[in-house]
This record gives C-alpha cells, structure tokens and sequence, in this order.
C-alpha cells in the first residue's frame, strides 16, 4: 500500500423493491450497496456490481437517514469520518452475506443501462474499499474478465443463482479510447494478453498495468459532454457532480 489516506469515491447502488430477505426489515428506506471506485469518471460504463458471495457485510445507519451496505470494517472507517447517525457510532441495521444480496436489481448513476444487477466476483479482497465493487468491464480487465466468465459458464452462474438475462444483454461500452488499445481498452488488453478467465493471475496482472496507466495518462473521453477531454482533467469533475446530485460520497483509508 502507499503513503498517506488512499481516497476513493463511493458509488451509492440503490437497491429495488421488492428487497431481498435479509434486508426485508428496511422496506420503504432508501438503501444502497456502495461501490469503493478509483475512477468515477468510468461510471458512465457500469454494467453490474459486484459482491463476493461468502463474504459478510452489513446495512448501516447513515446520518443523512439512508441505508449504507459495505464491510464492517468499511463502516467503522465511515464512522471515523463522521459519516454515521447516533453520535458517531456503526448502527447495525442487517448482517447478511454476499450471497443474500446476489442478482438483485440496482440503479446506478451516469451508465446507459437502466438496471444493473449484484454478480458474483471471488477475488474482492475484504481489507479494501466497501467490499462492493462496481463493473466497468470497458475499462477494466478484472470486470472483464469476471464478466466473460459468468456469459460463457452457465454452471458458473447457477451455483449463484444467477439468472441469464441478469448478464447476457450486459456488454462493455466504450466510454474511453486509449492510444493503441482503442475504446473498450480492458477487452484488447485481455485479448492481447489471452486472459481466459477471472483466475489468470499472472495475465490479468500485465493487462490491467498496461491498461491503468494509458488509460490514466492518455485517456481521452468519448462519452457526450465530455467529448475530447482527458481522463485526468474530468475525474474530480465528474467525481463532484456524483456528489452534488447526491449519487456518490468521498471515502478516505
Ligand atoms: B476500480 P486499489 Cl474502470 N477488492 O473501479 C478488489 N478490488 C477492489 C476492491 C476490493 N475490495 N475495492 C475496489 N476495488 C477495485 C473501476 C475501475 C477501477 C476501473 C479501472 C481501474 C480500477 C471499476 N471497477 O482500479 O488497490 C475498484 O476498481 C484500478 C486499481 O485501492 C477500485 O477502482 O488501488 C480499485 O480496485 C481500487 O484498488
């Protein structure tokens, strides 16, 4: 890890009604899994969220009165931010697992699909972010990848209850172009390093280098108002409108 607070931007998922089980008690409430994001300014490519089926997670009570879904552990650093309801301190509302939230449907800010559904990633690590991951598999191999996996493996998708139609009409827009990788930079990088699959370590790790650093650098945006600018000159912008328009919070660890 590196020197000083890493922030992130926190991506408010709101979860539909009807509400799954384990967050039946909140019915009525605003509640939203929030995504950990390093790159608000990809936002407008979300194609699904992604949570890990055996880890834990829990509802909290934030001052504003909605209904955060992260880590524990995520929780307990927002309250340290003052993020929290009831003097400072995490007011559990639900514990649940990553498997009690899996394929529900969510509303997600600036990307062109409508719905976008929880799918399962097994390499989210507990100790960062929320443990909520949003997908841009555009411009990200690991989404890409992940994604891949779920389309092409029905048995994949079953043993999580996944449903096809919570995954096939999802595909990765392009919202960035990258010199020489082009606008959907994680998909050519995956092909150009022949990932096959969510588990090739050593070939994802060489995709997303390559990948992060043009698309940081030398990315140019694509999507309609932000036309020609470059990546590095938009992501506090469009971070601040996410804020602004009440869709994201600003996250430090
Ligand atoms: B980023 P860093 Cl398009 N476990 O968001 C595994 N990965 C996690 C995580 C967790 N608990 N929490 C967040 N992340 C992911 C978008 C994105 C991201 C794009 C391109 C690059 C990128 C869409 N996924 O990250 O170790 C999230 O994915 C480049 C590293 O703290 C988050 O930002 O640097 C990033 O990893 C944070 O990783």
């Amino acid at each position: 890890e590196g020197v000083g607070p890493q922030e992130y931007t926190l991506i408010k998922m709101k979860v539909q009604e009807p509400f799954p089980e384990k967050l039946k008690s909140l019915s009525g409430r605003n509640v939203y899994l929030v995504a950990a994001t390093l790159r608000p300014e990809t936002m407008f490519g979300q194609t699904n969220c992604w949570v890990k089926p055996d880890m834990k997670y829990v509802a909290v009570e934030m001052k504003t009165g909605e209904v955060f879904v992260c880590t524990a552990r995520a929780a307990r650093n927002m309250s340290y931010q003052e993020m929290m309801a009831e003097n400072g301190k995490v007011k559990v509302l639900a514990e649940l697992e990553g498997q009690d939230i899996m394929g529900i449907p969510l509303k997600a800010p600036l990307t062109s699909y409508s719905t976008v559904y929880t799918l399962p990633m097994l390499n989210i690590k507990y100790g960062k972010g929320t443990g909520v991951v949003t997908s841009v598999p555009s411009d990200a191999p690991d989404d890409f990848a992940t994604l891949r996996d779920l389309k092409k493996k029905e048995a994949f998708r079953q043993k999580y209850g996944i449903k096809d139609e919570m995954v096939m009409p999802f595909e990765p827009v392009p919202i960035i172009e990258v010199p020489d990788l082009g606008n959907l930079s994680a998909v050519t990088a995956c092909d150009q390093y022949k990932v096959t699959s969510q588990n090739d370590s050593e070939k994802l790790e060489k995709a997303k280098v390559e990948v992060y650093k043009k698309g940081f650098y030398d990315g140019v945006m694509l999507v309609k108002g932000y036309e020609g600018q470059k990546v590095q000159d938009v992501k506090k912008t469009i971070q601040k409108l996410l804020v602004s328009q009440n869709e994201a919070v600003v996250y430090q660890e």
